[in-house]
């Protein structure tokens, strides 16, 4: 995330992950305020295993756009919501990104799709985690059948 004003709606992502049991680091980068960082970061990422990264940021939300450019990892982006003009300005920064180098980006302040949209990347891979999605999802399914209202 690209400050720790961006952790209240990113610790969503860290409780879907922790909750299917994927690993993750958890990181504050900026793309504009450690820009050095952010490279070292992002080109490290494949070797270390990881495997996606989910960017958080808002206002001139550039952190995942940098990151697509620097490393072939699929890339989620979720804009923050702001006070100054309500998310829109984090969304464009983020949704329009050139061809050639995209970024999935989820709902404004949507952390919590982003990491799920990470474990069904992640899971095209590893039978026991789209295992643990089927599960998920009919969890979800039951929820509503069940409502009562
Ligand atoms: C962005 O600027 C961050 O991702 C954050 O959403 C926004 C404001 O950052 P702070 O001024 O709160 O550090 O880079």
């Amino acid at each position: 995330m690209g400050s720790t004003s961006d952790y209240d709606v990113m610790s969503g992502a860290e409780q879907i992950l922790s909750s299917f049991g994927v690993e993750f680091e958890k990181k504050v980068i900026s793309a504009h305020r450690t820009p050095d960082l952010m490279y070292e970061y992002t080109k490290g990422a494949k070797s270390r295993g990881v495997g996606v990264i989910i960017a958080g940021a808002g206002g001139a939300a550039h952190l995942a756009g940098v990151a697509a450019g620097l490393t072939t990892l699929p890339v989620i982006a979720v804009p923050m919501q702001t006070k100054a003009l309500g998310g829109l300005d984090s969304l464009l920064s983020m949704v329009q990104m050139p061809t050639g180098i995209p970024v999935a980006t989820v709902a404004v302040n949507g952390a919590k799709n982003a990491a799920l949209l990470a474990v069904e990347i992640l899971a095209v891979t590893d039978v026991a985690l789209a295992e643990k999605l089927d599960e998920y999802r009919q969890q979800q399914a039951e929820k509503v059948i069940n409502s009562k209202i």
